[in-house]
């Protein structure tokens, strides 16, 4: 059952300003915390959108040593391609701030200094792993090694990122610095940890009153509290010198952790937002608290942040956390470092102005249960068969006969017939069905009732045929289009949360003012007389091969470069003698004839001049070479080679070819052409 809140806090999770926006950070995040708000604004309720930028933490430092910058550079670039993406996509935040923002940096500090007063931390010294090579202590991500949970090889010092678990960086099997891939030392060093497992009870508390979290959320939670010793203390300081600074005595050279400034962020950013106003939004009860956050993220919006703000005691926690699964990409896991990914800032370079196509695609595909897969072919799709022809042929439908017809007059309904009642039965009911979803976070349902209400609009088009009708009984087709219209307009209020874009080209093409999600149920909305736009209604071009190949070539593109950039380098061979090396006889041949060895795939039979004669060489250069494309090509030839038999053909020497680490095959050729055939190589 749904308690009534007086409003309602949404956030959406930091991202780390480290990089730019992909189509990962929008499924699994952004859209879905965006399609939320805009619906609920949509109702009328009191709601906030708050996000910004995770500008602290290791990911950054990590980022700038490897750009050759320093952090502020990093946040400030990033912070704002990422803004402008999210701005760009329609994501409606109310405030977009950022963790190095002087109010952030009171707000954690603040915070900090309330637990540490209150006696909530216990101050340990400890022993922390420190990179001798670089001067360092290795917080987070400076570290990796195996997780002790899952045996993942690359899990990080604060969390393995393919099982969920949080670790401190001392569980980790085989330790490796990030900074300089030696094994690290331990140094003793003194940090403020929260006692997660003597706050245990509360927190177990707190979550067996939200036993209707999605399934891979609750169930995540529950794990960690009923795994092996439960929750263990964590240090909420880390020696760093990037960051807010930790501030007590005794803690130079310490700033906050990253996960326990970052969340304060959601609390600064609102600060922020309404100086005035914020606390009614992050103290009073009848507030409702949302995060929206991936998977990664849920141990510390669950369980840590829940744990600080029942620390503080002042603040309202969690009402849920719908977090989603990860998506992926064309079968492979959303990488930025293999540049792996769709950019949001390059796909609108590529299908300008057509942010709905993704939104709508993202959210058709959400991984809202398990991991799913963006694949361009569907995106594809998704465009021509559904926001094409389904949404788009009905809307088109409405505006052309209107047009055509009644010269853009909405025409007066008179007596209903059953098929009509049953539509605007139906029609009445969408928002409903809509809403049921969209409350239990059930994005993919909820857009497929939106949709459903084109395909009832189609559906009734073309049982009713206003086209035919129109010569034998124009009064019914007059009613037939005033339905539709009406159809057209609901579907302009329903369809907003998830294509905003579209559902605002749609009301300027009826010639209206944006409606509330309440109007959704009339069935009267567009009243006769009134005179919609002239405009084509073709909201959807159809997208083609050619437009999608040149995104999978860039994805071809990508595995390309990674193979190449993470070839190994042979190492040397064995050291060899001048003596050794003059016995191979290498001279500078011509091809004279080329053709396919019959029944093979690789090889080519081909004729060389030596310059000493005329002799066979079968090579296995087909998959790079065509044979009409080398006659009179240039190569080098080891011509002292035992001749070898090769599917039957006698072999007499070899020609010389460069390799690259995608086993790419190249002659090797004399760069000046004056280079008679038998030129020695030497
Ligand atoms: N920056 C992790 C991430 O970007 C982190 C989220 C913070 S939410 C308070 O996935
Ligand atoms: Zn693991």
């Amino acid at each position: 059952m749904l308690k009534h809140f007086k409003r309602t806090l949404v956030t959406a999770a930091l991202p780390y300003a480290n990089g730019p926006v992909h189509i990962g950070h929008l499924a699994g995040c952004y859209l879905p915390s965006d399609i939320y708000v805009r619906y609920l604004r949509s109702k009328g309720e009191d709601v906030v959108f708050i996000c910004g930028s995770d500008e602290h933490g290791v990911p950054i430092t990590i980022k700038a040593k490897k750009e050759g910058i320093t952090p502020q550079q990093v946040v400030d670039k990033y912070h704002k391609m990422m803004g402008d993406a999210f701005r760009d996509f329609g994501i409606s935040f109310d405030i977009y701030s950022r963790t190095s923002s002087k109010v952030h940096h009171e707000t954690a500090s603040g915070f900090f200094k309330t637990l540490y007063d209150k006696g909530s931390f216990t101050e340990q010294v400890t022993e922390q792993y420190y990179d001798e090579e670089a001067k360092q202590f290795l917080a987070d991500r400076y570290i990796t090694g195996e997780c002790p949970k899952c045996g993942n090889p690359n899990a990080y010092g604060d969390q393995c990122e393919s099982c969920g678990s949080s670790l401190n960086a001392t569980d980790l099997k085989n330790p490796k610095s990030t900074l300089s891939g030696s094994a690290p030392v331990l140094k003793q060093t003194k940090n403020w940890f929260l006692p997660l497992d003597k706050l245990q009870p509360k927190i177990a508390d707190y979550l067996s009153q939200h036993t209707d979290w999605k399934t891979n959320v609750y169930g995540q939670c529950k794990s960690w509290l009923d795994s092996g010793d439960g929750l263990q203390p964590r240090a909420m300081t880390r020696d760093l010198d990037w960051g807010v600074p930790v501030p007590v005595k005794g803690a130079d050279g310490k700033v906050l952790y990253v996960w326990f400034d970052a969340p304060i962020g959601y609390i600064s950013a609102t600060k922020e937002l309404m100086p005035d106003k914020w606390e009614t939004y992050w103290k009073d009860k009848d507030t409702r608290l949302i995060h929206f956050i991936g998977k990664d993220n849920i141990v510390f919006h669950c369980i840590i942040f829940p744990a600080m703000l029942m620390e503080h005691g002042e603040f309202v926690l969690a009402d849920n956390v719908p977090a989603n699964e990860f998506l992926n990409l064309e079968g492979d896991k959303i990488s930025t470092s293999r540049n792996w990914a769709v950019w949001l800032h390059e796909y609108l370079i590529d299908f300008k102005d057509q942010q709905d196509i993704l939104r709508y695609s993202l959210c058709a595909n959400a991984p809202e249960t398990k991991d799913n897969d963006f694949t361009w072919k569907d995106f594809q799709t998704k465009n021509n068969s559904e926001l094409g022809d389904i949404l788009g042929n009905f809307i088109n439908r409405v505006m052309v006969l209107t047009n055509k017809n009644y010269n853009c007059i909405v025409p007066e309904a008179s007596e209903y017939t059953k098929a009509d009642l049953l539509v605007l039965e139906e029609m009445a009911k969408a928002p409903d069905k809509i809403s049921e979803a969209l409350d239990k976070f059930k994005f993919r349902e909820a857009l497929a009732e939106m949709m459903n209400l084109a395909r009832i609009g189609n559906k009734y088009l073309a049982e009713q045929e206003p086209w035919k009708l129109i010569k034998s009984d124009e009064k019914r087709v007059k009613t037939v289009m005033n339905i539709s219209i009406q159809i057209a307009a609901n579907l302009a209020i329903v369809c907003e949360p998830f294509i905003p874009f579209t559902s605002k080209k749609l009301f300027d093409l009826l010639n209206l003012a944006p409606l509330k999600w309440r109007s959704a149920k009339n069935t009267n909305n567009v009243h006769a007389g009134h005179k919609i736009s002239d405009q084509s209604g073709i909201l959807f071009s159809k997208i083609e091969d050619t437009d999608i190949q040149p995104q999978l070539d860039k994805l071809e593109n990508s595995k390309k470069e990674n193979a190449s950039s993470n070839a190994k380098i042979e190492p040397a061979k064995a050291e060899t003698s001048f003596e050794e090396f003059s016995k191979m006889d290498i001279r500078v041949g011509t091809i004279l004839e080329a053709e396919r060895v019959p029944k093979t795939d690789k090889l080519l039979k081909l004729k060389i001049d030596t310059g000493i004669d005329q002799r066979t060489v079968v090579s296995g250069i087909a998959q790079w070479y065509k044979p009409e494309d080398i006659i009179g090509q240039q190569v080098n030839i080891l011509v002292n080679l035992a001749p070898r038999k090769i599917k039957g053909i006698e072999s007499q020497g070899m020609i010389l070819m460069a390799e690259n680490a995608l086993g790419e095959l190249s002659f090797v050729v004399p760069s000046k052409k004056e280079m008679n055939n038998g030129s020695n190589v030497k």
